[in-house]
């Protein structure tokens, strides 16, 4: 069984959650038949065709190649594929699996002769085009449901009939063949000069079966059985929207010279050229690189899992299921006996009226009596098919109350039913889970230990110094590390790059200043850049710059501007056991002790930072806000925020702070806001980007003008603080994005979560959990060391090497040096952060992360120190180098 996800989320999709109200008014405009709803009106769509997450380079071969008419790139790119993975020489490529067959019949099957197969599916086609379709599939077969009969196709073949024999690879989404009965059939056909034609749709998930459950196949790849698969029959068709994960097209392929020069002399026909058979020059692209890649063992383990783990729990729950190669098929009559005729469309919508969860049958009407609940390849994650089967579970528990769909117009097809319906009272099912799936997905490395070993070693035992390629999890940090929205992409691929101030400009500056109050908003490349101008504008050297725990780049501009750093928060906050929530509020009376013993005039402002990072992602409470608001505004000593992540910490507040309950995190974040004078932000956190920050004044024109001089100095234009259009057009919709309840409110249940599992197993941690992060304490981790020894840095190193999990030292290696004393300043937080980047690693990811950490306690014991080899003079934990003592 995988442990997680073999690979990460490059990109999302957003996803919607209609109210009830909503969900109802959309029922009834479509007639009551979920077919006519569209994707934005639907929470979770389970649909499997065509609704794959790409792979990253997937995605990037949509902008590879040619649309040229004949002979493009793009299609030898299709050839040499379809040779290397299915074996054949030939492939004719049309719009979609329909054209395929339109193809084989309009070429290979006479009107009068007969296509024996072992599916059903394809008859909607099939009896239009007037084709005999004997259904040949032997019911018998307990394991491999999809073998043909050999006794009923002989009988068949005998009679002369036959054009074709067919074969669907987990036909109909339920039955596999086995090797040994594809053989057979191609013997059979074979001594009757009769040509076998695959569907190979869905071969990867029937090559697993056999893989599973065929004997002598255990250790075979799934490479080669598809291959095989193929190779044995002499036609092979596939639906580009199923296995290749594309969003549509289709392929042909043999080795028979005369059959492929019928395919091309008819697809001019219906389909478009032999070189591109209607399908666009990036669709064979992606086709053809979703088709190297469709063999990728880990990817296929992974798929099936899901499906298994979604009908284990659907059976275990009392609803009556078929076990399918790509989700459950709900025996809809059998679930809801009082609907007769309508129990497929009366269950999609009860279905879809309780939760937002659309499963449909399509076709033909009458062809079976269930409803596939299909899974997106890899575009869901666990935690949410658990939820989706959940709510399926609980409609089924009140099945009694569901009132059949009453027909108002009728067809032959399912999308030309309408009905009416009397809404039945059914408690609805609520999703708690992260609100996108996933749009492409970025394979992660699987290295040895051995291998990990001889990275670290590489690195100087740091983690900053490892190359990303040879790692698996990387939680080094939630910097830039986000994965956008396709809603962003969209934004950054349409702003018109300028050198002056864009459309995109205005538009986050519009939406800044309404969400935090302040009327200057100056962007910066990035967090450092805008710490580097606010220090230099509002720090007269000497002066002090209170705040809450040091940030390393925050605590380097302010010296470098020649103030003088001193950490005024709560002492809670140093130690690691402590449970007070609140562990980055400012103590009042060390601010107030500061300010008694310099004067007003020796502070520069006030550095406040919201989820103080250095002490564990701890939030600031409101009522703290507005104390030192209260305090400082009072003797004008001005307050700056680090609202990096202002977001994370506004949540902490509605979670823990009663008041706050039930108040939307935008209003939480603007009344936080409201108690400053104004902020810095490293856009990278928050915000969802990959690159930027902002520096921002509440109404300071003189500060403005002064920040924007070293901008055009330092920066960029003061329109774009040396960020591409792109980036800010990025920006923009990332700030919308954050704010949604539901989104940063998954976010932190994730962090929480990994939380809980090392704490449960007595790994030492900082309590509470972070936002961002859960930060390991070493000092009780690994008692042994001496902090001089780095025991962070290390146990950070170990982890890597255990279970390819990257992590970063904050402790004694980050803080430094005191340049009087020349000593480790030793501090009393020695941790390592396992940083969470947003909307990219599972729940299952994390459990793995943990089960990972849980073993290296265990053998603590074993591990030792490290000393410097190279130790740079600033910032040091991102360059220095370590050998183990
Ligand atoms: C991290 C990153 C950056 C950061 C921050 C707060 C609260 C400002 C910044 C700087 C990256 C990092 C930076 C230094 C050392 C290690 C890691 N934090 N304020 O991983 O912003 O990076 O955009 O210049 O957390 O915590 P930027």
């Amino acid at each position: 069984m995988p442990l997680h996800e073999p690979h990460k989320i490059k990109t999302v999709r957003l996803l919607s959650f209609p109210t009830l109200e909503q969900r109802k008014r959309y029922l009834s405009q479509a007639r009551f038949n979920v077919f006519h709803l569209t994707p934005s009106q639907v929470s979770f769509d389970m649909c499997s065709l065509g609704t794959s997450a790409f792979s990253q380079e997937q995605l990037a071969g949509q902008l590879v190649g040619d649309e040229a008419y004949a002979g493009s790139r793009n299609f030898e790119e299709l050839e040499r594929v379809v040779r290397e993975v299915l074996g054949h020489t030939y492939v004719c490529p049309t719009h979609n699996v329909l054209g395929c067959v339109k193809l084989v019949v309009a070429t290979l099957v006479p009107k009068g002769a007969m296509l024996p197969s072992n599916a059903r599916t394809r008859m909607d086609q099939l009896k239009a085009l007037g084709i005999d379709y004997p259904d040949v599939r032997d019911t018998t077969d307990e394991v491999f449901s999809g073998n043909l009969d050999l006794q009923a196709l002989r009988t068949l073949l005998e009679g002369g009939k036959v054009a074709l024999v067919g074969l669907q690879a987990f036909a109909d989404g339920r039955h596999p063949f086995s090797l040994a009965n594809l053989t057979a059939v191609r013997e059979l056909a074979d001594r009757f000069g009769v040509k076998v034609i695959c569907d190979g749709s869905r071969v990867i998930e029937n090559a697993w079966f056999i893989q599973r459950h065929e004997s002598g196949c255990a250790d075979r790849s799934i490479a080669s059985i598809v291959k095989q698969i193929a190779k044995t029959a002499h036609i092979f068709q596939i639906d580009g929207a199923q296995d290749p994960k594309c969003n549509t097209g289709g392929i042909l392929t043999t080795d028979i010279p005369s059959v492929h020069e019928k395919f091309i002399n008819e697809v001019v026909v219906y389909e478009g050229l032999h070189t591109y058979g209607g399908m666009a020059g990036r669709t064979m692209e992606v086709l053809a690189r979703g088709l190297a890649e469709m063999c990728d063992e880990a990817e296929v383990h992974w798929a099936m899992h899901q499906t298994q783990r979604f009908c284990d729990r659907l059976a275990a729950g009392g609803v009556p299921i078929e076990r399918g190669c790509d989700g459950a098929y709900v025996r809809a009559a059998e679930l809801l006996p009082q609907a007769g005729e309508t129990a497929q469309d009366t269950f999609s919508a009860a279905l879809y009226l309780s939760s937002g969860v659309r499963a449909l049958a399509h076709g033909l009407v009458g062809r079976d009596a269930l409803v596939p609940v299909q899974i997106p390849r890899l575009a869901l994650l666990d935690e949410q098919l658990d939820q989706v089967a959940d709510a399926i579970i609980a409609l089924a528990a009140q099945r009694q109350r569901i009132s059949p769909l009453q027909v108002t117009a009728s067809g032959t097809w399912r999308d030309q039913m309408a009905y009416h319906w009397v809404f039945p009272q059914i408690e609805p099912y609520r999703f708690d889970t992260f609100p996108y799936q996933i749009h492409t997905i970025e394979r992660v490395a699987t290295l040895t230990r051995e291998e990990r070993q001889r990275a670290i070693r590489a690195a100087g035992y740091n983690t900053f110094l490892l190359r990303s390629a040879d790692v698996t999890i990387d939680l080094l940090t939630d910097s830039g590390t986000s994965a956008m929205s396709t809603d962003q992409w969209a934004a950054y691929d349409a702003a018109r790059a300028c050198c002056t101030a864009s459309d995109e400009y205005h538009r986050l500056v519009e939406r800044l200043s309404s969400l935090f109050g302040y009327r200057h908003i100056i962007p910066t490349h990035q967090g450092r850049a805008a710490e580097h101008i606010l220090s230099q504008c509002c720090i007269t050297p000497g002066q002090l710059v209170p705040g809450n725990m040091y940030f390393t780049t925050t605590k380097l501009h302010q010296e470098l501007a020649g103030g003088v750093f001193a950490d005024v928060i709560v002492d809670e906050a140093h130690d690691p056991q402590s449970s007070f929530p609140w562990k980055g509020n400012i103590d009042l009376a060390k601010l107030d002790a500061l300010v008694q013993q310099h004067g007003v005039e020796k502070i520069a402002y006030v550095s406040f930072e919201h989820s103080v990072n250095m002490a564990g992602g701890q939030p600031v409470s409101m009522d703290n806000l507005r104390e030192v608001y209260e305090y400082c505004s009072s003797r004008r000593i001005p307050i700056y925020f680090d609202a990096t992540r202002v977001v994370e910490n506004a949540c902490m507040i509605q979670m823990h702070d009663p008041r706050y309950a039930g108040v939307k995190i935008e209003d939480i974040v603007r009344e936080m806001m409201l108690y400053g004078d104004g902020c810095t932000v490293s856009g990278k956190k928050d915000f969802l980007i990959n690159i930027g920050g902002v520096l921002c004044f509440r109404d300071n024109p003189e500060l403005a003008r002064r920040a924007e001089e070293m901008l055009r100095i330092f920066e960029g234009n003061i329109s774009d603080g040396g960020l591409a259009t792109a980036d800010l057009a990025a920006i923009a919709r990332g700030v919308e994005e954050m704010l949604d309840d539901r989104y940063i409110r998954s976010r932190l249940a994730q962090t929480a979560y990994l939380g809980r599992l090392l704490q449960e197993a007595g790994v030492p941690i900082v309590t509470p959990p972070g936002s961002h992060a859960i930060f390991i304490d070493a000092k009780r981790f690994l008692p042994h060391i001496d902090q001089d020894e780095y025991p962070a840095q290390r146990l950070a190193a170990e982890i890597y090497v255990e279970t390819g999990v990257r992590a970063m030292e904050r402790g004694n290696v980050s803080k430094g040096r005191n340049p009087e004393t020349g000593q480790n300043y030793r501090p009393a937080l020695e941790l390592v952060r396992l940083t969470i980047p947003r909307r990219v690693y599972s729940n299952d990811h994390m459990r793995a992360v943990a089960e990972g950490i849980i073993r290296l306690y265990q053998r603590r014991h074993e591990i030792k120190g490290l000393k410097f080899v190279y130790e740079p003079a600033k910032l040091r934990f991102f360059q220095g180098r370590f050998e183990t003592l």
